[in-house]
């Protein structure tokens, strides 16, 4: 079972305010801690912010927790679990205590759904051939790594499922903005690399869905995602397609996969597995 460490004893993002210290033997709910005190953050940032929930107190907010709203199309289903609600309404975080309540800078209560492209190929010398690792003799693999601008850490170019958007969608959508820089570009532009992408975003695996223990998360907010691989086996794919940061991304590269890699929130669980898939090293 999951414990998250990203979203416990520290200053939550684009803030000063300092979590409430909670101990990993106290971060389950159903464990007591009478002392526990969290203060409440909810960013100014989501005042009025139309992709984000009104304040838990306002009237015109009917939310269906645990179901998929119909008419907004907002996702509130946690993968996890049917999550519980407290005496305030507010849906509680099913991993435990992260020493913030509110939403800080989340957009929605509860869950709020991600998709992340982990993009693969195989590590090439000049002549083409593929590179193994001369310890563990597998084969490397490389991702596509974006650098964030809120936080400046390296992670996969994932983003936000937008209301009744298809997961597949996102993907692409996300993969194209962040790591080809789509929406500065003109139609023409696209044209040919929109086409080659979705081709090659139609065989994908996915590779994790669930929780993400992500440095926003708090009590009553936290990311979810559903993380797919897109391998180029050939390299042929990407021999033609060239990398260019955009967006909430402020650089892009291809990354050797190992142990060794630090990565925002819990990215680094979703290359492993990927690795393991292909049998690379890692
Ligand atoms: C992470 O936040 C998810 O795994 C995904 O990579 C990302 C989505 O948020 P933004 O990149 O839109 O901030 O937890
Ligand atoms: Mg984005
Ligand atoms: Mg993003």
């Amino acid at each position: 079972k999951m414990i998250h460490k990203k979203c416990r004893n520290s200053i939550y993002p684009s803030s000063n305010v300092k979590r409430f210290t909670v101990p990993d033997e106290k971060v389950l709910w159903n464990t007591s801690f009478s002392e526990y005190c969290p203060v409440e953050y909810t960013s100014k940032v989501l005042q009025g912010k139309p992709w984000a929930d009104p304040n838990i107190e306002d009237s015109n907010f009917q939310p269906k927790w645990n179901t998929v709203d119909i008419t907004g199309k907002i996702n509130r289903v946690s993968f996890v679990t049917l999550y519980s609600i407290d005496k305030n309404n507010c849906p509680l975080n099913p991993i435990g205590r992260t020493g913030i309540k509110g939403r800080g800078i989340l957009g929605r209560w509860g869950p709020n759904h991600a998709a992340d492209p982990i993009v693969t190929r195989w590590k090439r010398n000049k002549d083409k051939c593929v590179q193994m690792d001369k310890i563990t003799n597998k084969p490397i693999l490389q991702f596509v790594s974006i650098q964030r601008r809120d936080s400046g850490e390296w992670a996969l170019p994932g983003g936000m499922v937008d209301p009744g958007e298809k997961v597949t969608a996102t993907l692409l959508r996300e993969f194209m903005e962040e790591a080809m820089n789509s929406l500065e570009k003109n139609q023409s532009e696209l044209e040919n690399a929109k086409q080659c992408m979705e081709r090659f975003f139609e065989r994908g695996e996915e590779i994790y869905k669930g929780y993400v223990d992500d440095p926003r998360n708090t009590d009553n907010a936290w990311m979810e995602t559903i993380a797919f691989n897109f391998h180029d086996d050939s390299g042929d794919t990407f021999g033609n397609l060239s990398l260019e940061a955009g967006d909430d991304a402020k650089s892009v590269r291809w990354t050797d996969i190992s142990d060794e890699l630090i990565l925002y929130a819990n990215h680094k669980d979703f290359l492993l597995k990927s690795a393991e898939k292909h049998n690379a090293h890692w």
